[in-house]
């Protein structure tokens, strides 16, 4: 509900501000509509395009298992009647998997995994009970954020792919934040793009089959040097001296660092 509230305020926004430009984008619309049918002339199926987020879940160590694979959020796996009973994942995609429904700030969770056509084992320990991915609901590497009510990545979102002048509700409530895509991402700690700043670059890669995932993150606000809940608002672009180019990568399945 708040995440199609948000959606909806981001909508009016650009309704608000792009009125005079109607003309144009009717054009754009028809522009569109006439791709569309082409595309549905050439009947692409979904695995011919090559940056298409993916997890396919799996109830074995067996890779020839059967899987369940999802495209987008699930708050709860018992509708697809995989609660506590995935053993492994391939995936494309900055994924987020919680060990209580509802990406609860109550579930012990775990980073990632972020993948570009990759798999791994889950660790014994993680009975994923929801799970979700960070970034762009559109292409793999469009620049985006995720600002997460939680520490590590926890509870409500706040999202997008744009300047944001406020959090709306989220307001003073977030406690940490994850990128994806090629642009770095200033947080501010007043409204409008005022008071305490830090930047963040993206400064981790994935890349498979020439395809690539830029990202970065902060588990906790201290990590950005920022007090917890306080971030107001949020620009596309480096704005301010302030980097943080985040901590030295991790070995591994997480990806090479770029810096
Ligand atoms: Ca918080």
């Amino acid at each position: 509900m708040v995440k199609i509230k948000q959606v909806c305020s981001q909508a009016l926004v650009i309704a608000g501000r792009e009125v005079n430009k109607m003309g144009a984008y009717v054009h754009l619309f028809l522009s569109f509509l006439a791709v569309i049918s082409n595309y549905n002339a050439q009947a692409f199926a979904p695995s011919d395009i090559p940056d298409r987020r993916y997890l396919k879940a799996y109830i074995s160590d067996d890779p020839d298992g059967p899987y369940h694979e999802f495209l987008d959020y699930s708050p709860d796996l018992r509708d697809q009647g995989l609660d506590n009973s995935i053993k492994r994942v391939c995936l494309t995609g900055f994924w987020l998997l919680y060990s209580d429904y509802n990406y609860s700030e109550e579930s012990s969770e775990r980073l990632g995994p972020v993948h570009v056509n990759g798999c791994e084992a889950l660790p014994p320990s993680l009975s994923t009970s929801s799970l979700r991915y960070a970034g762009s609901p559109y292409h793999l590497d469009d620049s985006y954020y995720n600002l997460y009510e939680g520490i590590k990545y926890r509870g409500q979102e706040f999202r997008g792919n744009t300047n944001a002048d406020s959090l709306l509700e989220f307001d003073l409530r977030m406690s940490s934040v994850i990128i994806c895509g090629q642009s770095p991402w200033t947080f501010f700690t007043g409204l409008q793009f005022t008071g305490e700043a830090v930047c963040l670059y993206p400064t981790h890669i994935n890349t498979g089959n020439n395809i690539s995932l830029h990202w970065n993150f902060a588990q906790n606000m201290s990590q950005l040097g920022l007090p917890d809940n306080s971030i107001r608002s949020v620009a596309k672009g480096c704005l301010t001296d302030n980097v943080y180019r985040g901590d030295r990568p991790h070995q591994g399945g997480l990806g090479d660092a770029v810096v």
